[in-house]
């Protein structure tokens, strides 16, 4: 009875979307992790929000076995439009957050070896410089590649 009223409670916050975290590593919570879908050869990025209750760190690198690379890109205005920028790293403030988000911040999967489709989770690891690393699920979005994403 008990094992049953805890399962209901876990299936509520989830629902609901109050406690849980996505992913969690440290002082570090992660949530809305979505990636775009896509098709081999194709690239894709993944966004999700970064929230951090320490001091400040920073993403340092991420990975995903879906793509030839995985890369830290950020977006910039350059010449009057808008171009991606590789990145070494992204600031995370202390006791602050970091929002990867279409048109800024974003993790570059480049050259897809398998489809990637609506409602499909696809694992993506992260590497923090003080937190460590950690595996999230990003769930795939039917969104297709604007440009200067
Ligand atoms: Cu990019």
């Amino acid at each position: 009875m008990i094992r049953r009223l805890t399962i209901a409670t876990a299936a509520f916050c989830a629902a609901a979307g109050v406690y849980a975290a996505d992913a969690k590593i440290g002082n570090i919570s992660i949530d809305d992790i979505w990636a775009r879908s896509g098709q081999p050869g194709q690239v894709s990025a993944a966004y999700m929000e970064v929230k951090n209750k320490g001091a400040a760190d920073k993403i340092v690198a991420a990975n995903c076995d879906c793509a030839k690379a995985t890369e830290l890109h950020d977006v910039k205005m350059l010449d009057g439009a808008m171009k991606m920028v590789p990145v070494t790293a992204m600031d995370i403030p202390a006791n602050g957050e970091l929002k990867l988000k279409p048109g800024a911040y974003h993790i570059m999967l480049i050259g897809l070896n398998r489809p990637l489709v609506a409602g499909d989770m696809l694992p993506i690891k992260l590497k923090f410089e003080k937190a460590g690393e950690v595996t999230v699920q990003a769930k795939v979005k039917d969104k297709g590649l604007p440009a200067g994403h």
